[in-house]
């Protein structure tokens, strides 16, 4: 097949790449607008394959996404491209109504549009699919877990904006009968994290010797899932999924954020520690609280896993284990980017 992906130089988004180009024989065209969390050296790994194509260009640029559609005839549009850090969408909200809210209508539409022009067979392979978020269902308490009908509540300037981009898709689908495919995701984490999340930032700032902020009580639980297991599932939705239909994907592997990062600081203690003889954990600083922190995320994955067989395949030590021993050989990739974009400084504390 023939796979658009949109904001294919992110950090999800190149994993799914470099998944299809070394895991498949499909085609990919990425169409991604570089912004700060845009990383060409992510897609390194596969830049010379044949059956993979690059274009800078923005998904608010109709005229753009229109030419890339009709250049490259995509089977499926898998679409990433968006603003996806919470602590900037409190600075700067506006950039996420844009890029989350406009750019995914103009993606509809231009896909749309597309859609129509092909004959019967072609629409009849067609998928729009659209990568979300469980930011959207808001935040739980001690129990239960988010399912694929749990009502949407967001609550961060970038959960209302992806909210407000699922509501169109699943319009475009009931409405015009675009073939749409939605997955709402739990945290991921993994290789080629930009540094602003809260796993790649813990590890750098561990290794270079800085306090590692901890929000609030650091009691916040989030349900973490390797991104090569999300790049897979996306794989099995676009797939063998059936449009108009939405799959939830989780990692079933909550836990607290002192708990991620006192596990960083134990992998880093084993393979790495500290000259002077203490551990990393000496390092962590409870820190002002994220205005409006959600509190609890956790994802019931039972339709993805009864439906499409999809299972996550590592648990959360393995995955960490190999996630802090990725950025200590790759330190010219993050080295990288506190050089030239950001240098893991607070964001989005200043409106609490
Ligand atoms: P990311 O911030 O790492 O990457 C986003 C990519 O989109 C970048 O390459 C950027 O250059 C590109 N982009 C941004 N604005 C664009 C525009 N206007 N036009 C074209 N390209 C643009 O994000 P990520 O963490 O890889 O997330 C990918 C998608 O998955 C997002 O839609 C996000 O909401 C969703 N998601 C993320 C997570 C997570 O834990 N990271 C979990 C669930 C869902
Ligand atoms: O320095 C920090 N200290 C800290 O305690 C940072 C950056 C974060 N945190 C906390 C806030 C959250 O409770 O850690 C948790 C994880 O924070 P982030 O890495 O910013 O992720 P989160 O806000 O949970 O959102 C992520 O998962 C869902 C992605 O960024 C979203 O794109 C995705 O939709």
């Amino acid at each position: 097949m023939r796979i658009l992906v949109t904001g294919g130089a992110g950090f999800i988004g190149s994993a799914l790449v470099r998944r299809l180009i070394e895991h498949t024989d499909h085609e990919v065209l990425v169409y991604d607008k570089l912004t700060y969390a845009g990383v060409l050296s992510s897609l390194e790994p596969v830049a010379s394959s044949p059956r993979y194509r690059f274009v800078q260009a923005d998904i608010i640029d109709a005229e753009s996404v229109a030419r890339a559609l009709n250049d490259f005839k995509p089977q499926v549009v898998a679409h990433l491209a968006a603003e996806s850090h919470v602590d900037r969408s409190i600075d700067g909200p506006g950039e996420f109504v844009q890029t989350n809210v406009v750019g995914t209508f103009v993606m509809l539409q231009q896909a749309l549009g597309y859609y129509r022009g092909l004959n019967e067979a072609d629409q009849a392979c067609f998928r729009f699919h659209h990568i979300s978020t469980d930011e959207v269902f808001g935040s739980l308490g001690d129990e239960g877990l988010f399912t694929e009908t749990t009502a949407y509540d967001p609550r961060s300037p970038y959960s209302a904006s992806k909210a407000a981009s699922d509501h169109l898709v699943r319009a475009w689908g009931h409405t015009y009968g675009l073939p749409v495919l939605v997955t709402n995701c739990s945290n991921n984490y993994g290789p080629y994290h930009f540094p602003e999340k809260l796993i790649p930032l813990i590890i750098i700032r561990a290794l270079n010797g800085e306090q590692l902020p901890v929000y609030g009580d650091g009691t916040n639980v989030r349900d973490w899932l390797f991104v090569d297991d999300h790049a897979r599932a996306l794989q099995a939705v676009f797939e063998r999924g059936a449009p108009g239909e939405t799959y939830n994907v989780g990692g079933n592997a909550e836990r607290k954020n002192i708990e991620v990062v006192r596990a960083i600081c134990g992998v880093l203690d084993a393979v790495r520690p500290r000259t002077d003889g203490q551990g990393y954990a000496e390092q962590i600083t409870y820190v002002a609280d994220r205005p409006g922190h959600d509190q609890r995320y956790a994802i019931d994955a039972s339709k993805i896993s009864t439906e499409l067989g999809w299972e996550p395949s590592k648990t959360f030590e393995e995955g960490i284990d190999l996630t802090v021993r990725w950025y200590l050989d790759n330190q010219v990739w993050w080295q990288d980017i506190l050089d030239s974009r950001y240098a893991t400084q607070r964001l989005g504390a200043a409106h609490g």
